[in-house]
């Protein structure tokens, strides 16, 4: 009944009763959720507004921005700076911290990647924006990179907006995922995945298969083994998907489980990997884990790695836990370290 539909700010409202806290969290998150519908509307007026094409500039990593990357990492950035919850933010897009001066009431740090999959944007596949938010250490009010550097498991909220078939926002606050869907015509999130959960177990997996040349034997193994299907050691057969929007490609995986992999392999490792830790693997690895799935590097757990730079990356595999573990358990095998059921 549309009368009785829940906007993402009564949702926020009534977790903050529940929980008796102030609502200066709600209006973080409402101004999150500001900046991801503008982006939205940018997104998908595409080419009609020559959003569409390059920037003419490269980010930090040397990769060439699209302009509707700088668009939404201006809006990202100012959407949030006018409610003084910030005392700084760092973003996929720019080079260093940017501090925020402004005397308020501040207490956290925000990261995002603006526009997720941005080599998705020319051809119309959905692209998405992912947050990640910490809070300031104590008596900071000029964060440098360093007030940045902590693990994955310090996060007080992360989520993604993904700019797909429908626009919808979804995040934790560590008590569970929930995911919402944009009403174009009301202007409001809406509360339509309460509770997301991703199954232990899938037939499905996502990797990008062009690299395999350079892949550890550790994820060649497992892959060959979901292509060997029914006849092969796991017995079943498996489906692949691969958006390259890893926004969608995690979303599909909170809606019906699978198993996601960028690994670091041998061409990427000198840089760590492809994905970025701060504004990709730990926010993604938080919602995977609150919705009852595991986020891994193959070799550890993300969001207990300590990071040493805002732009580190480092390999991915997540989703429905029982492949996770798999996998991880074929990292063991191969760097020749015991089983874990052993080992503990
Ligand atoms: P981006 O933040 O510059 O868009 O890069 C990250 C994206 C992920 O969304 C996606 O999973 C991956 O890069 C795709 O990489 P590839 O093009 O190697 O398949
Ligand atoms: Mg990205």
């Amino acid at each position: 009944m549309p009368h009785r539909r829940i906007t993402i700010t009564h949702f926020l409202i009534s977790e903050q009763r529940r929980l008796n806290r102030t609502g200066h969290f709600t209006t973080l998150v409402n101004d999150i959720v500001t900046a991801c519908k503008m982006i939205s509307h940018e997104v998908n007026r595409g080419a009609l507004a020559g959003n569409l094409g390059l920037a003419g500039s490269e980010n930090i990593q040397g990769e060439d921005q699209k302009k509707l990357d700088v668009l939404a990492n201006d809006l990202f950035m100012h959407m949030n700076t006018f409610g003084g919850n910030y005392v700084g933010m760092a973003s996929e897009e720019i080079d260093d911290v940017h501090v925020i001066s402004e005397d308020t009431h501040n207490d956290y740090l925000l990261l995002f990647d603006p526009l997720d999959g941005s080599s998705n944007i020319d051809v119309n596949i959905g692209v998405g924006t992912i947050f990640s938010v910490l809070r300031a250490p104590a008596g900071v009010d000029e964060p440098q990179a360093v007030d940045f550097l902590q693990p994955g498991v310090r996060q007080v909220a992360a989520g993604y907006a993904t700019y797909g078939s429908s626009t919808m926002l979804v995040m934790t606050t560590g008590r569970g995922v929930n995911g919402f869907t944009l009403d174009q015509n009301v202007g409001e999130f809406i509360l339509t995945h309460p509770d997301m959960r991703i199954p232990a177990a899938t037939n499905e997996f996502s990797v990008n298969t062009s690299r395999s040349r350079h892949w550890d034997p550790a994820i060649s193994r497992y892959v060959d083994e979901c292509l060997a299907g029914k006849e092969g050691p796991r017995g079943k057969n498996f489906n692949m998907r691969w958006v390259g929007s890893m926004v969608a490609d995690v979303h599909r995986i909170l809606c019906r489980g699978g198993a996601f992999l960028y690994p670091t392999d041998a061409e990427n490792e000198k840089k760590g990997g492809k994905l970025r830790l701060m504004y990709e693997a730990n926010p993604m690895a938080f919602l995977v884990e609150q919705a009852g799935g595991a986020a891994s590097t193959g070799r550890q757990r993300i969001m207990d790695m300590q990071p040493n730079a805002l732009h580190q990356r480092c390999g991915v595999v997540l989703g429905s836990s029982e492949e996770v573990q798999r996998i991880e358990a074929y990292y063991r095998e191969l760097d020749g370290i015991a089983p874990r059921e052993a080992a503990e």
